[in-house]
């Protein structure tokens, strides 16, 4: 549906709204965020609008009976996202939603974060939709992407007066059948931003139905991270490093699509996500410790679900296969198919050289809520198109689960 015209809401952001957020306790014991948003009103100077959750939704507008109807919280961080979709792109969009809203709502702050997803209008089928694949192309696409917005943004599930107060707060997502350029499963058009696309129907057949139902929650939470501010890699260094085994978050080229459980004596991708919750250990490819493997705090190892399925990791061998590993166990980082004691050297993170790749990053605690011009930004695009996960990205996911189902695991005795 095309846009209304322009109309002032009750708070409207100029495109160079400067965002002041601090963190301070709600109330004793609480511990939730308390943000303060200032907001440029020109000419007129910059007044201060209380944001009491620091979701840079001003109390202003979250103390509406309009949106706390429509299930926003002044009291809660709210995630406003909408998603179109070309037909076949996205086939169990309930599913989806519920699933990305749980992770959102496992967030470690007291009562989580509140995702809220609607798929609203279907677009034209195109098996092709812009490419990411040269300079030019790139810049072809966000316009292209631009377009779509200008075209379809809806604002759901908000309507009227009340979608044009919304329309600098929320998200704009659209699922394509596959981007040009080298099989891209998905793209973000800013790290922070408000504007991502979820390619991975142009993967049906080649990854087995379940795997590709799980992409299209997990890409849409990968891209929908990079809008919040997160990179591939976490905290410094290589921060958009892609494949960084201790940073066990959805931004990780890893863990992306899914997780891996342990399920009996065989690991399986299965449907869960996360952003990293915690600090991990230090890695350092000229000192890695295979005695010791990969370091992370035991409870991230262990996914909130019914029966806490145990998490594995994945990293990268230089035969170009993902393996599976236990955390905090032995690890043949060299894959010389020998634990040896001592220190060995392996480039784990495909990136050409050994070094550093520091401690993973707890994710939840970095994401950026709002940016300057939220749902009316041409902003610059900030991801390199050359990185985002890509057609040999997914060809491993398919070799390394394929190996996954016909290996048989003996689970190790803890050290
Ligand atoms: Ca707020
Ligand atoms: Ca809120
Ligand atoms: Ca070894
Ligand atoms: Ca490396
Ligand atoms: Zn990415």
């Amino acid at each position: 549906m095309r846009r209304p015209a322009e109309a002032a809401g009750p708070v409207r952001p100029s495109a160079r709204m400067p965002v002041a957020r601090r963190t301070a306790p709600l109330r004793p014991g609480r511990g939730l965020r308390l943000g303060l948003l200032a907001v440029s009103l020109g000419a007129a100077g910059t007044l201060t609008a209380q944001d009491f959750d620091g979701d840079a939704i001003p109390d202003a507008i979250e103390e509406q009976g309009w949106y706390v109807a429509a299930g926003g919280s002044p009291q809660r961080q709210d995630v406003w996202v909408e998603c179109d979709y070309m037909p076949g792109t996205v086939r169990k969009r309930p599913t989806v939603r519920r699933r990305a809203e749980g992770v959102f709502a496992r967030a470690p702050v007291p009562g989580g974060i509140a995702l809220h997803l609607s798929f609203d209008d279907a677009i034209p089928f195109e098996a092709q939709w812009g490419d990411v694949g040269t300079a030019g192309g790139f810049m072809a696409t966000f316009d292209r992407a631009l377009e779509e917005r200008d075209r379809s943004f809806d604002v759901a599930p908000f309507t009227g007066a009340d979608a044009e107060t919304m329309r600098p707060y929320v998200h704009y997502c659209v699922y394509v059948e596959s981007i040009g350029g080298g099989g891209v499963s998905g793209y973000s058009f800013g790290i922070p931003g408000d504007l991502f696309v979820v390619a991975v129907g142009q993967y049906r057949g080649e990854v087995r139905p379940g795997l590709l139902r799980a992409g299209e929650t997990g890409i849409l939470l990968h891209e929908l991270g990079h809008n919040l501010g997160l990179t591939h890699g976490g905290a410094a260094p290589l921060a958009h490093s892609p494949y960084k085994p201790n940073h066990l978050s959805v931004m990780s080229y890893l863990y992306a699509w899914a997780f891996v459980r342990l399920d009996g004596e065989r690991a399986e991708y299965f449907p869960y996500w996360d952003y990293s919750r915690a600090e991990s250990g230090l890695l350092h490819e000229k000192r890695l410790r295979e005695e010791k493997g990969v370091v992370v705090p035991e409870a991230v190892t262990v996914a909130d679900t019914p029966r806490g399925d145990r998490l594995l990791g994945l990293f990268y061998c230089a035969d170009d296969t993902f393996r599976a590993f236990f955390f905090n166990f032995r690890l043949d980082f060299d894959c010389d198919g020998v634990v040896e004691p001592g220190r060995v050297k392996a480039d784990i993170n495909r990136d050409g050289a050994r070094s550093s790749l520091g401690r993973g990053q707890d994710d939840w605690s970095h994401l950026i809520f709002g940016t300057a011009g939220l749902g009316a930004s041409r902003s610059p695009v900030l991801l390199d198109p050359l990185t985002e996960l890509r057609r040999p990205d997914v060809e491993r996911l398919v070799r390394t689960d394929r190996a996954l189902r016909t290996t048989r695991i003996t689970r190790p005795e803890r050290p």
